[in-house]
């Protein structure tokens, strides 16, 4: 297993469209445990594969509270069924817009369809975080972000922030 790097925006390739996994065999395997590896270590609940770079349609997740007691979930060529129409707010932030966070209204619940790390057919009705995280896991695999969601002004104020702090990081590291 390995820590890969978490892209940030921004990013152009943050904006490619994912694309289906033809077979879930050894090597996208070992992509999904380098995928959970990356988000363990960067203290997050879900990674896309385009976070760190690539254009497949892979999300990981886990939203247990315990340390001890990890609740890994791995979602392949994920498809959503259904939507509620009733929406709730959630703050959320992205590991590819760091240390930004902001309210957002999605679908309540929703049921997806997926494959699992073994590649079988398997299907959630998810609600509540499980809900609002899978929303924006899947928003990555279209090249959404959470900011695309905010006012014109808030999102390139974020932009902005983001690009000076990359200049500060190139000359730092
Ligand atoms: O770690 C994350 N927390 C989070 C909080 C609220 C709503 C969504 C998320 S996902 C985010 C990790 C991430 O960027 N996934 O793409
Ligand atoms: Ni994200």
């Amino acid at each position: 297993m390995a820590i890969r790097t978490i892209l940030t925006e921004p990013n152009p390739i943050l904006r490619q469209i994912s694309k289906p996994l033809e077979k879930v065999e050894k090597d996208q395997q070992k992509l999904m445990d380098d995928m959970l590896e990356t988000m363990y270590h960067a203290r997050g609940i879900g990674l896309a594969a385009i976070q760190i770079g690539v254009p497949l349609r892979i999300i990981v997740m886990d939203i247990s509270k315990e340390e001890n007691n990890k609740e890994p979930m791995f979602f392949v060529n994920p498809v959503i069924q259904k939507k509620n129409l009733n929406f709730s707010t959630y703050e959320e932030g992205c590991l590819s817009v760091p240390n930004q966070f902001a309210e957002i209204d999605r679908p309540s619940t929703c049921e997806v369809e997926y494959l699992d790390y073994y590649g079988n057919k398997k299907k959630i009705k998810a609600e509540g975080l499980l809900a609002t995280c899978i929303q924006h896991e899947m928003d990555h695999l279209e090249g959404i972000l959470f900011i695309d969601y905010l006012s014109k002004l808030k999102k390139s104020m974020i932009i902005k922030k983001l690009s000076k702090q990359k200049k500060i990081d190139r000359i730092v590291v």
